[in-house]
């Protein structure tokens, strides 16, 4: 403990109490006095980035893999602001994210001084909770409402804090609160439940919609489906938690979907939307009736009209629900048409993979499909948005223990790198790997740099046809990256085994894939294309 406390140690010691490790950020003037306080304490790091977008991204990767508050922090007005693109994203994923937003001098307050914005004003749109702190007491009590306010409700708070108050001598007995999840069941009522069970009880063909409310309920999920003979459409974001072991699962509906799942939507009579906020509307059936579960009660109804709102996490609503419903009379045409409909789905998909010609591009899907062949059983994936999403979402095989991440509902570019440095920190053992596409990653990366690493991500769609030098056969030979030094964090950590695999690898030479090359895991962890 330091003899002169400030209201910046303070705020370390609470972030470090509830359990933060890390703040990712970018210093400057109005910020000095908290990085001041992190070197004092010495055990929460700082993750230093060169762009505080990526700052803001690599907290929602962060919080995305663990599930528990992630801090990354800016200086005034243009700091802070360029972390708002990143929290959107956090807040549009409903990770829990804790922003601190370095401000101007309070007495400058509304003289448009240099570099005045308004950030709680800002930030409210991609927050769940905003506020500036004006007097130096109102900390640490306001950073404890913003952390809990970002785990309860799984969003980003921002902290606006003053530079001068960040060094506010305090007492020494401000014991720092810890602030953790509660841990809770949230179940519909028993009326709802009769209610939701007396429609599925009655209905022939029962589609169920499942989306990243599943987390944590795969098992529910199949013995619901089992239950009730019905298929299982996932979402983007449900993906990782519904599709894998999953004999119900009859595909992804939405934009980047297939027939299969558009069809099971559309030929049922009772669709039940569990944990999705599926945003398309065009792609849900016009005459069946629905139920919706949500925790979030107010997300009830605002994608189609709803017969039935239960408000409750999927895996406690679904115990409770399975107890009360009577299958008997239902049949399994439906679940058996629907499947059938995916395997030739899938075929169709699969065969795309499939390549046999020994010259021209690779196909971005036989680059998705080597790279989940090769990756750990516990990989991380990150995709960027653009075409990497769609490969991820077609050819990635999750199966509960990898995960994968990327802005799918704000739908950023340049996501996927940045998310990939969180995901890296919060799991250091495990492989990340981040399916960049050439324009996201040259948002980040210098295209020459990026070349010069032997990056497979091919030209812009302009270059396409022009078989630059930047594709040479090291580039085509290795698909992984050691990350170039400007993005390591801090200059001492590397992120070693961070690659960058292309969504568009093209070749000047003969198809390795063809070729009877193979991309496998090197010992060194990178992936590699090697002959056997
Ligand atoms: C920050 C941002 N800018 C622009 C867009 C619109 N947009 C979506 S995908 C895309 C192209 C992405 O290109 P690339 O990274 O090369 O991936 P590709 O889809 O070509 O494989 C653009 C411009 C966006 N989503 N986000």
């Amino acid at each position: 403990m330091t003899a002169t406390r400030t209201v910046a140690d303070v705020m370390v010691a609470t972030l470090k109490a509830s359990g933060v490790r890390r703040v990712y950020g970018l210093p400057g003037d109005s910020f000095n006095g908290f990085t001041d306080a992190l070197r004092r304490d010495g055990e929460v790091v700082w993750e230093h980035v060169r762009h505080e977008e990526a700052a803001a991204f690599a907290a929602a990767g962060d919080a995305a893999m663990t599930g528990q508050l992630a801090v990354c922090a800016a200086s005034c007005g243009p700091g802070n602001l360029h972390l708002i693109n990143g929290l959107f994203d956090a807040n549009r994923s409903r990770v829990p994210v804790l922003a601190i937003a370095a401000h101007i001098p309070r007495e400058e307050i509304g003289g448009s001084y240099f570099q005045e914005t308004h950030p709680q004003e800002l930030f409210r749109e991609c927050s769940v909770y905003a506020e500036l702190v004006s007097v130096p007491e109102q900390l640490p009590r306001v950073l404890e409402i913003a952390m809990r306010h970002a785990i309860e409700r799984g969003g980003v708070a921002v902290v606006v804090v003053p530079g001068e108050i960040f060094l506010h001598h305090v007492g020494h007995d401000i014991r720092p609160a810890v602030i953790t999840p509660a841990a809770s069941i949230i179940c519909p009522s028993d009326d709802a439940l009769a209610a939701a069970a007396e429609s599925l009880n009655a209905a022939m063909r029962v589609t169920i919609l499942a989306g990243a409310g599943c987390r944590g309920a795969h098992d529910e999920l199949v013995a619901l489906a089992a239950g009730l003979k019905a298929p299982v459409v996932h979402t983007l974001r449900g993906k990782e938690f519904a599709e894998y072991d999953n004999p119900y699962d009859v595909g992804m509906t939405g934009l980047l979907g297939f027939g299969s799942g558009y069809r099971a939507m559309e030929h049922c009579d009772v669709l039940l939307m569990l944990g999705t906020d599926f945003p398309y509307r065009p792609f849900y059936p016009e005459n069946a009736r629905v139920i919706q579960v949500d925790v979030r009660g107010e997300h009830i109804g605002r994608r189609i009209d709803v017969d039935i709102g239960l408000v409750g996490t999927v895996r406690d609503t679904i115990a409770a629900l399975l107890p009360r419903l009577d299958n008997g009379g239902r049949d399994a045409t439906h679940l058996a048409r629907m499947q059938s409909h995916y395997r030739r789905t899938r075929e169709r998909l699969d065969a795309l993979a499939e390549t046999h010609s020994n010259h021209g591009p690779i196909h971005p899907q036989v680059t998705a499909v080597a790279v989940d062949r090769v990756a750990a059983d516990d990989a991380v994936f990150l995709a960027d948005v653009g075409t990497p999403t769609l490969w991820a979402a077609r050819y990635l095989r999750l199966n509960g223990r990898r995960r994968l991440v990327g802005s799918f509902n704000h739908g950023s570019m340049a996501n996927a790198l940045p998310q990939a440095i969180g995901a890296q920190l919060a799991h250091p053992a495990r492989k990340v790997i981040a399916l960049s596409g050439d324009g996201g990653l040259a948002m980040l990366v210098r295209r020459r740099r990026a070349a010069a690493f032997g990056v497979g991500v091919s030209a812009g769609a302009e270059e396409c046809g022009r078989r630059r030098g930047h594709q040479s056969s090291r580039a085509v030979c290795r698909l992984g990256l050691r990350l170039p030094r400007e993005l390591r964090c801090d200059g001492r950590r590397a992120i070693r085994d961070t690659h960058v695999v292309g969504s568009e690898a093209r070749v000047d030479r003969p198809h390795p894939f063809a070729d009877r090359h193979c991309l496998e895991s090197s010992s060194k962890g990178s992936a590699e294309i090697t002959r056997h």
